[in-house]
């Protein structure tokens, strides 16, 4: 089945292909006259509401055209810290592209509490529906920058099963494992394809 992933964030595209591709779907990012749609983040909601909007808008943009009728994807993440009360979020995208990295360790730089997770919620249109499916990762906020692999917060987050290491010190495989990416869209996965009993 093709489903197409209403994104801007090519890794994320990368990781979703790996994580649902053996599972007999085709991901594909959607452009829409060779462009990724520009869609409207509503602000102060959560990201499920977050998720929910922007498909709407995807689906809304999609009619009448050669889109029309195929599966689309959208999928929003933010890293929420415990002893920030969940900030930053789903002010994550904004907070990684104005403090950086090195701005979220010095705000924790006292901080003994480094618990933290990564939430996904991915949502589907599937025949008229919306589909959506919650990832969590759960895990603590590293004291340093470390590791060369994946993308955004990866290089400051130690999920839990990871042994010390950050998510950018996994290889993707090992990290769509325990992602909240691979929990949210292996749910959605059973969403479209339910196991037969
Ligand atoms: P789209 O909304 O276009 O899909 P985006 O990069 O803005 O792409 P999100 O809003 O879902 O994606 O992500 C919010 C922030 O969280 C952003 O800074 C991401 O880099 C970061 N993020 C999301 N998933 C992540 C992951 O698996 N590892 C590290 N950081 C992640």
């Amino acid at each position: 089945m093709r489903v197409l992933f209403v994104t801007g964030n090519q890794n994320k595209v990368t990781e979703a292909s790996g994580i649902l591709s053996p599972l007999g779907f085709a991901i594909e990012q959607l452009l829409i006259g060779g462009q990724v749609p520009d869609l409207i983040e509503p602000q102060a909601e959560g990201i499920e509401e977050i998720a929910k909007s922007k498909l709407e808008q995807a689906v809304s943009l999609t009619m009448g055209t050669e889109f029309e009728n195929e599966v689309l994807l959208v999928e929003d993440s933010g890293l929420f810290i415990d002893s920030l009360s969940g900030f930053p979020g789903p002010y994550s995208s904004f907070v990684k592209e104005t403090i950086g990295l090195s701005g979220v360790l010095s705000l924790m730089s006292e901080e003994t509490d480094r618990g933290a997770e990564f939430r996904a919620v991915a949502a589907v249109s599937f025949r008229g529906s919306i589909l959506t499916s919650t990832g969590i990762c759960r895990g603590v906020i590293s004291e340093n920058i470390s590791g060369d692999f994946g993308f955004g917060y990866d290089p400051i987050f130690i999920p839990e099963e990871a042994n010390g290491r950050t998510c950018a010190q996994l290889s993707s495989h090992e990290k769509s494992a325990i992602s909240h990416r691979g929990f949210a869209l292996k749910g959605v996965s059973e969403l479209l394809n339910p196991p037969s009993k």
